[in-house]
Order: structure tokens, then sequence, then C-alpha cells
């Protein structure tokens, strides 16, 4: 417990005091007696990244004293949200911190609040990112992540008229949780040509010459770990012109201009995050970025492990790649230049290093999100590695030629330049060929991905090079930051905070089960939960809900194949139902809140629809006299980390009901049910998952599986396609105009009406609507809820990342954690 220790904190609340003030006075050039809250953040996030530096150096040097292999997790995102609260309860001194800003006249939740959010990512991927960073770091794995330091992370959402705005978030101005080196630094090239030669003993090398140059800049943020001294780092590349004599050039010639506009040519590399969730738009700035991220975090990797003096060979057993989703692909390509262009190796020899130290994580099966290249582009970008990537494809179908003679039908499926027109590189093909195993993120994406889109790889390179590692959440953001209280009632039947650290001590609440005093607390610090959120939602949105009515919450991305259209569209079925009972009849009812929550890509143009519906439905039922509390619609504006935090403990059922097969885990749902909510979802993901732990009494499931999919797709195009009646009876009020102008939501009626109905919301309508009743049902016996409640969140150890880590670690990465004696 390197938590009781505290030799890497502050001494005691005078000792923090005296930093804070140290900050304030110095660093912040203030006094005292101007100090606000914000200034107080600033003071105390410096004071506590002082301490986090510490230590963070000290991690460096015993990872590099004790030679140990380290994991490099490659990421176009890390959506990491606030630091300064996860950094006070990582170093254990949250209580200082408390009261030390307690006596400076500060409330330590209204300075936390001061944090703008860390929102380099969209969703899923980039939050999972920063878990797996949580928990590396807290199992004292050597890891580090690399990805870009976007000038601008996802837009901040406002809804305006019902309608979603795109606000840029600049959120840099400043932020005490990076170190810029600008000692460390990397030249990037790109265009330019190749240029075929021999070298000195007659080989032949192909030289990458002319073209340009920008500079990375690495900037640090520090990743402490839960009770323990591990600090890893997070290195972020941004983009600088390369300080060329080109640019003096034109600058001397009084050509000041285009020296300038060349200078933001380059910083616009790394200037703002792709605001596309699951949608591959091909765009030469956005494979500039992979690049650029790419080949300056292999060049930092490759200088340090040549600094260990080691034979190539050996580079796998001290380096180990993962690839977060095709994004870094590239950086199986580079990889093998620098070996071969640089480093003169043979090809052989260099693959082999390759593939050994790469590893793939695959999280969608949308074929519109499988990234793919045009030939012409990267042949213009990046030369060099067009050739290379050929020759990789021609050596790979080669083989498959020897282990497949006579299929030509095979070679075609599986080559990694694809031959339409334009021709495209498969970039997830290229990754499975230049790894050693490839993850799906949870058990039925595993077995779809294999059955799937990779099937002929499964045949090629056996079943053993696929492997599944569902995902996880940190339970250090995602219980004791996020719902302190439940967190303290959990240690306090657990024993101790030890739970954290190994999360299957969770199941000792089980036997706290029918502990009157314990459920009581437990009912009321959910209640308490909701009353926050029912003021947050007061405050931004002016409507008033009751935090005694179940709260039913969708707060994700806003995607067709996610299906909140189904959520509101079943929204207006009660809300349906509702009118047409009777003062009497409807006072039976459950009262219900649906909250909603989640950006649309900005192009986008279906996801904005739902939006609008949302907020339209929301608009007359809210306004509804007959109606009251029995039914309320939010939509809570700007759905980020620190929303999430807020929201999921305030939860009583939330919704993953995605068409079965499309959504390749989901994390939400896992940390909604460890805050002591139930979900109603399909049988998709980590749901199934989810399921078997906790029991199918403690889930409500519905609607169409994954395996029954295409057929039903088949059915709606060439047999007859017949809406649900219900769902049906919707339209019809939504077309009367009962929500406004009809003609805006067109779309979404057609698309499930007379477009085939991909998505499947008709075909799941009937059996979710009869789901939602039960859930109704099942809250009126609040006994029986908590029980529910309980026993779920006791049986949720499985998905903490932690458990998830470790199985990369051993599976795939092949590393060990570096311990930590406490200090004595
Ligand atoms: C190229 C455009 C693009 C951008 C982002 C394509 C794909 C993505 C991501 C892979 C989308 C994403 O976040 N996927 C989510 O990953 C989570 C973590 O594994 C899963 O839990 C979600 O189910 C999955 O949608």
């Amino acid at each position: 417990a390197w938590l009781k220790h505290k030799t890497h904190g502050f001494k005691d609340k005078d000792g923090f005091e005296r930093e804070v003030v140290r900050h304030v006075e110095t660093t912040l050039a203030r006094s005292m007696f101007n100090c606000d809250e914000s200034a107080a953040y600033s003071a105390c996030s410096l004071a506590f990244r002082d301490r986090l530096i510490l230590e963070w150096n000290r991690t460096q040097q015993r990872q590099t004293y004790n030679d140990s292999k380290r994991l490099y997790y490659l990421s176009l995102e890390f959506l990491m949200g606030r630091a300064l609260d996860n950094a006070m309860l990582n170093v254990g001194q949250k209580d200082v911190a408390k009261a030390g800003l307690a006596e400076l006249g500060f409330r330590i939740e209204d300075v936390i609040e001061q944090e703008h959010d860390a929102a380099l990512g969209n969703g899923g991927l980039g939050r999972l990112a920063a878990c797996f960073l949580d928990s590396l770091a807290s199992l004292n794995y050597p890891a580090w992540g690399y990805g870009l330091r976007y000038r601008y992370g996802i837009f901040k959402q406002e809804i305006i008229d019902g309608y979603q705005v795109e606000v840029p978030d600049y959120w840099l101005d400043f932020n005490p949780w990076e170190f810029p080196r600008h000692d460390v630094t990397v030249d990037v090239q790109f265009y330019g040509y190749v240029h075929k030669t021999t070298d000195e003993s007659g080989k032949a090398v192909a030289r990458w010459e002319g073209g340009e140059t920008v500079k990375a800049v690495a900037y640090d943020v520090p990743i402490p770990g839960y009770d323990t001294p591990t600090t890893n780092n997070l290195r972020l590349w941004s983009s600088k012109a390369a300080s060329g004599e080109f640019d003096f050039q034109k600058f001397n010639s009084g050509d000041y201009e285009s020296s300038v506009a060349d200078q933001q040519r380059a910083e616009t590399i790394s200037a703002v995050l792709y605001p596309n969730d699951n949608l591959d738009r091909g765009k030469e700035l956005r494979l500039k970025q992979q690049y650029f991220w790419v080949a300056a975090s292999l060049y930092d990797i490759v200088r340090r492990f040549k600094k260990t003096k080691r034979a190539w060979r050996e580079f796998p057993d001290q380096v180990a790649i993962q690839l977060n989703d095709t994004h870094p692909t590239l950086a199986i390509v580079e990889l093998q230049r620098i070996l071969i262009d640089l480093e003169g190796l043979e090809w052989d020899e260099a693959w082999n290093i390759v593939t050994n130290t790469f590893g793939y994580t695959n999280h969608t099966v949308l074929p519109e999100a499988l990234e793919k290249w045009s030939v012409g582009l990267v042949q213009h970008l990046l030369p060099r590695h067009l050739q290379i990537i050929y020759d990789i494809n021609l050596f790979f179908l080669q083989s498959v030629e020897r282990a497949f003679p006579d299929d030509r039908d095979l070679l075609r499926r599986v080559s990694i330049i694809e031959e339409s027109q334009p021709k495209m590189v498969r970039m997830a093909f290229l990754a499975i060929v230049g790894s050693h195993k490839v993850n799906g993120v949870a058990e039925l994406h595993s077995d779809l991905i294999k059955t799937t889109i990779f099937k002929d790889f499964v045949a090629i390179f056996g079943p053993d090079k696929f492997t599944n590692v569902t995902n996880g959440v940190t339970p250090r953001r995602w219980l004791h930051q996020a719902n302190p209280k439940l967190s303290e009632l959990i240690a306090s039947k657990t024993g101790d905070q030890e739970y954290l650290k190994d999360l299957s001590h969770l199941n000792k609440i089980e036997l706290h089960l029918k502990d009157a005093a314990f459920r009581k607390e437990w009912a009321a610090i959910k209640h308490a939960n909701k009353v926050r959120l029912a003021e947050h939602i007061k405050t931004t949105t002016g409507v008033e809900v009751n935090p005694s009515a179940l709260f039913d919450v969708q707060v994700k991305r806003i995607h067709e194949y996610k299906r909140q259209q189904m959520n509101i569209f079943g929204v207006i079925h009660r809300y349906l139902t509702l009118k047409s009972l009777s003062p009497e009849e409807r006072k039976k009812y459950q009262p219900r809140v649906s909250i909603f929550g989640g950006k649309a890509a900005p192009g986008y143009w279906m996801a904005k629809q739902i939006i609008h519906l949302i907020n339209s439905v929301g608009a007359v039922v809210n306004n509804d006299k007959d109606i009251g509390d029995l039914l309320k619609v939010v939509f809570v504006e700007d759905y980020n980390v620190s929303k999430a935090e807020m929201i999921i403990p305030a939860s009583d059922i939330s919704e993953h009901i995605s068409t079965a097969g499309t959504e390749a885990s989901g994390t939400s749902n896992m940390k909604f049910v460890l805050n002591g909510g139930l979900i109603i979802g399909t049988c998709d993901g980590a749901n199934i998952e989810i399921t078997r732990e906790i029991g199918e009494n403690n889930i409500f499931l519905f609607g169409n599986l994954a395996e029954d999919v295409e057929d039903l797709r088949h059915s709606h195009t060439y047999g007859s396609h017949t809406i649900d009646p219900d769902l049906a009876r919707v339209f019809e009020e939504i077309e009367k105009g009962t929500f406004g102008d009809s003609k805006d939501f067109a779309a979404l009626i057609t698309a499930v009406r007379d477009h085939g109905d991909y998505y499947l919301v008709s075909d799941d309508f009937h059996s979710y609507i009869e789901t939602h009743a039960l859930v109704d049902e099942a809250y009126k016996n609040q006994e029986e809820w908590i029980t529910k409640c309980i026993t779920s969140v006791a049986r949720m150890g499985f998905f903490t990342s932690d458990r998830c880590i470790n199985e990369y670690a051993d599976g795939i990465w092949n590393i060990e954690p570096l311990a930590v004696e406490p200090a004595s």
C-alpha cells in the first residue's frame, strides 16, 4: 500500500498549502488576495504536477536501469478528461488538498470544476486508450502512450433551436498537465521521390529524397498509477515548421507572407482532431497526421532502443507496439523502412522483427469505418512507403499462393491493394499481415471478425493469430472518482479500498445483500446522484425533472447503428400511450425521464436529424399539462468525459441498443452497471458478457440476434416489408406535425419505411417496447430493483481494464510489471 507511505506526496496540508501559495505568487505572478477559483485550480494542479514529475523521472530511470521491455500504445485518440481529481486520488492526497484548499477559502469541488476536459478523442476508442493508460501505470507496467497534441479537441456541442451547432474547442490556453520538450524533436519528411542507387558494396538501396520537412515537438503528460509511485508517460507530438534555410531565403527575398504561410501549413498537421467516429473520409490531411505521428513516435522508440546497443534481432524483446485500430498502421511500413533503408538489414530479417513487434486491435466491423487510402495519395505523400507496401503485398501474396495454389479469387480478396478504380491500400489487411496478433474487443466481436471481414486471413495464418480481449474500464475514474459516496460504501463492506486494485473483491458486497442499512444507504446515494443531475438539467436546459422518476439514459456518439432514433420513437410511443389513457389510469404509470446526450459528426446529416427530433419531442412533451412528471425528455448538451462522470452514477436504466453485430463492445455499458444502474440492451458487444457475469435476471435484453441480421435485411429488400403497427402509429403522429414541421423528420421515417430499414428498427421495435414495460414493472418493486443493482455491481469485477491489460501483457505484449518497493 503505497498510499500509506506518501513519500512522493505532500507531508501534510500545510506543505500542500505552501506549494499552492508559492505557485500563485511566482508561477502565476498573482497575489493571494486576488486568487480566484481558476487561479486556485492552476496552482493546485501545478503543485500536484511537481510531485508527479519527480515520480515520473524516477519511474523512467527505474525502467531504463532495469532494461525492461516496454509497451508503446499508439493511438490517435486519448480521451483523458480532467486530470486534477485523478492525480489527487491516485497519489492518495485528495483529503490533504481538500483541507488545504478549504483553509485557503475554496471548496475542492469548485476548484475541480475549473478544469477544461482534455478531449483528444471521439468516443469509445479514445476513452479506452485513457483507461488503458491508467491501468498500465496502476499495475506498474513499463509503458508509454504516443499520440497527437491537437490544438483543438473534439468540438464543443451547443444546442440552438433544437439543432447541434459545433464550436471549436481550444483547450491549450493554460494546460498545467503537459511538459513541452523543446529539446525532443523529430524531423518528419513528406512528398519527394525515391532515388534507387547502390551502396559501396554494390547492394541496391533506395533513398527517399526531396520533399518537405515538418518538425515534431514532444509534449509529455505524466500518467500516475493508483497507489503506486509508477508514473508513466504519454507523449503527444505537436507540429512546427522545420526552421530550414528555405524559410530564411523566402524571408530575405522579401517573401515574408509565404514564409509565414509555410509555417502555418506545418502547424495545421496537429491542429485538429477529426470528429468522425466510425467513418473514413480519406482526407489527405488525415493521412499526413497519421504519418507525422507514426514517424515521430518510431524515431523516438528506435532512438531509445539504440541506446541499449543491442542487436536488431532483440528489438521485439525490448519493444511491443500496439496499434489502436488501423490509424497507426503506417508504423509497420515505417519500421520496415528504417530497418532496410537506414539500418541496412535484409528484407526477411527486418520483416521478422517488424511482425514480432506489432499487435493490432480492431474496434469496428462497420464497412464504412475500415480505412483505405488511394494508391495515388500514398504515392504522392509517401513514395518510398508505397513501394514497401507493394513489396509486403508481393511477398504475402506469394506465400498465399504457395499454400493455396490456383485460388485466384483468394489472392484478389486478401490483397493489401484493392484492384478498384482508383486502387486502394486496405489498411486493416496491412495491419494483419504486419502484426503477430490481431484482437477484437468483445467475444462476439472477435468471433465476427474471424467469420466475416477477416475470414480469409484466419484460413491463411491459422486461428491462433486472432484473439479476443474483452474491453474494460478503470474503476478508479469510473467508480472512485465519479461516485465517491458509492465507492466509500463499497469500501466499508469489502473492508478497504483494495477492491479498486482488484475489482473481483466487489463480490464481497453480495454478502450484505440483505443488510437493510446498507440497502438504504445504497438507495440514498443513487438518489443524491440523481438530484445532482436534475440540478444540472435544470440550470442547463430549464427543464425540471423529478429525481424520484425513473432516469432512462442513452449517452454515446449519435449514430444510426446505435439507434437513438429507436429510443426516441419509443418515447413518442410512450407519450401517445399516456395521452390515450384517462387521468386515473395515467397515475398508475411509472414516471420517467428520458435523458439523451452525444455528439453527431459535423457531416453526419442523419445523426443531426435525430438530435433535432429528440429536442422537438422534448419541447412538446415537457410542456404538455396532461403529462406533467410522467414523462420528460431532455438532451444534455456537450456530452464529454466530465459530464459522463456526473450522468452515469445518476442512471436507473441505460440504453445499449445497437443493431446486433454492430457495436464492437461498448464500454459505457460497463460503467453504468458498475455504478448501480441496470441496462436495457441488445445481444451485442459486451452486453452478452455482462449478462453472463451478472445473470440474465439482472439485465433487460431484447431484439433480434446478430446471426439473423443478414436474412432480415435481405427480406426487407426482396420480400415484403411491413412496419410494426406501433411504430407506424408513431410515424403517423410525426407526420401529422405534432412535433413540428414533419418535413424535418421525413428522412428518419423513410429510412425505416422505404429504404430497407438497414438497422432493423422496425424488426426490434415490438420487443423493445415490451421490454420497456418490463422495466417499468421491475422499477415499481424497489426492493427487488435494488437487489438487482447490488448483485450486478458485485459481479462486475471482470470488466476492470486491469484484467484487460493483464491479458494483453500476457498474451500479446509479453511484458512484465516492474515491481516497486514502498520506501520504508
Ligand atoms: C477512420 C474513421 C474512424 C474513426 C474512429 C473509424 C473508426 C473509429 C473508431 C474505431 C470508432 C470507435 O470508437 N469504436 C469503438 O471502440 C470502442 C472501444 O473498443 C468499442 O467499445 C465500441 O463498441 C466501438 O464502437
